[in-house]
């Protein structure tokens, strides 16, 4: 057994009687009540999920257990000479609220080289489908394709399920899983957009490290893998991404199939694919100028000039915060610090300051600053990552991290198959007293 596994295993054992108490003792205790825009309004704010993993405050954004993320970025181990922390060793940390030392981190990479290999089966299915096929698409397949390995389907299927330690083969899933996607991810890319030039992984090299490698794009574009990745990891349990493969997982579907599921989630544009939409909105307005950097007025008119068109500003407003989200302050300080001329990045800093004041002005939107999304493409395509449609996979990677983590504790915890009530229009019109 791995230390990662080890320590997990110890964690399990000591949580387990908090829930069972819970439960037990105070079950009826009350933590929300449901109104009824709630009830039609996407179930805004209704406390029903339950995760230790991360939390997002609405006013000071994410914290992954308990750590807010200059604090993961400063505290976790990083590979020699770098700036931006092992990507395994802060799975680590998700798994099991512990910060690891360097060596636990390092037993993560070794179990992930080990696990890494793509089945061939996968390449031909991801060849097979149309070049023009979403790579959020080919991303997802792929996922799916894979579900014939499923540890916990094979055990499930052969009589072996044990709920207290049906976990650990949700473990086993996630770390075969994880070990395998940047992997998948980098092929692709390579396949997709490179002229078919896949580049073989180099064992040499951390996720991130290998990932930027196998990308075929220089340092420090390691440094920006790791940290992409664990931005996008995990954002609590209400978010799309993070409740579809929650949900999925729940009905005791293996690790293949709910993060397949997740994935679809997150490549709406609502979601994640919000990170392409801004690309596309800011190239479409400066073709219409002619390449040129447009001035704060332009801007101020491209801005309500969407708007008035009944669309959203990609990239800004969020569910939950009410702040400028802390993911977007750390990609704005890389690239002060990386890229600070970059005029992409001035226009997406013109933005930061011509946006908010609109949707002020404009009155509906709750949160009028910038979420993760609006920051991500400028440093991807600083370093050359120019096809913006691949961007979501890369926040699928990097999703995968938190998701994964979270339903190994699901299976763990016991947490039993969802199934919210729903009521009819009659029945709320009556509770309004409007029948
Ligand atoms: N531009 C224009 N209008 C916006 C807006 C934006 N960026 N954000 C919210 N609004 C509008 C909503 O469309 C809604 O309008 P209607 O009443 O006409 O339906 C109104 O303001 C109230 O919405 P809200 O309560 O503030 O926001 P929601 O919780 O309903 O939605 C969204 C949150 C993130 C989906 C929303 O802010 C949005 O569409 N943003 C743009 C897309 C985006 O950036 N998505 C990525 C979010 C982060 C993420 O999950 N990344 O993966």
């Amino acid at each position: 057994m791995s230390t990662l596994k080890d320590v997990l295993a110890k964690k399990i054992d000591e949580h387990r009687p908090r829930t069972v108490k819970l439960l037990k003792e105070h079950g009826d205790v009350k933590i929300s009540d449901v109104t009824i825009s709630q009830a039609i309004g996407g179930m805004r704010g209704v406390k029903s999920l339950v995760t230790d993993i991360s939390y997002l405050d609405p006013y000071e954004g994410i914290r992954f257990r308990g750590y807010t993320i200059p604090e993961v970025m400063e505290k976790l181990p990083k590979p020699e000479g770098k700036d931006y922390p092992y990507v395994e060793g802060f799975f680590y940390l998700l798994l099991t609220g512990d910060i690891p030392t360097k060596e636990q981190a390092e037993e993560v990479v070794e179990e992930f080289r080990k696990r890494s290999q793509i089945p061939q089966y996968v390449i031909d299915i991801l060849r097979t489908m149309p070049r023009d096929s979403h790579p959020m698409t080919m991303f997802s397949s792929a996922i799916l394709a894979m579900q014939r390995e499923s540890v916990f389907a094979r055990n499930y299927k052969e009589g072996k399920f044990n709920k207290f330690t049906c976990w650990e083969d949700m473990y086993e899933d996630a770390m075969n899983l994880m070990a395998k996607l940047p992997h998948i991810g980098a092929y692709i890319y390579r396949m997709k957009y490179k002229g078919d030039t896949p580049i073989e992984p180099d064992f040499s090299l951390d996720l991130g490290g290998n990932f930027a490698h196998m990308m075929g794009i220089e340092p420090p574009y390691d440094e920006v893998a790791r940290m992409y990745f664990i931005l996008h990891s995990d954002h609590e349990s209400g978010n799309v991404s993070a409740h579809t493969t929650h949900l999925v997982a729940s009905a005791l579907s293996d690790a293949y199939y709910s993060l397949s599921a997740g994935i679809d989630g997150l490549a709406g544009p609502l979601h994640g694919l919000a990170n392409q939409e801004v690309l596309g909105w800011i190239q479409n307005f400066m073709d219409q100028l002619g390449g040129e950097v447009p001035t704060k007025e332009q801007l101020q008119k491209a801005v309500w000039d969407t708007l008035n068109s009944g669309q959203v500003i990609p990239g800004y407003g969020h569910a939950v915060l009410r702040k400028t989200d802390p993911r977007y302050t750390s990609q704005r300080e890389y690239c002060q610090k990386h890229l600070p001329d970059y005029p992409l990045f001035k226009l997406v800093s013109m933005l930061y300051d011509v946006v908010p004041d609109i949707l002020r002005e404009q009155g509906k939107a709750k949160n009028p600053w910038p979420n993760v999304d609006a920051h991500s493409g400028v440093i991807q395509w600083y370093y050359g990552l120019v096809e913006y449609d691949f961007y979501t996979v890369l926040f699928g990677i990097g999703r995968a991290l938190g998701v994964l983590a979270n339903i190994t504790w699901d299976r763990a915890l016991g947490y039993p198959i969802e199934r919210p009530k729903s009521v009819t229009t009659d029945m709320l019109e009556e509770a309004a007293g409007i029948k």
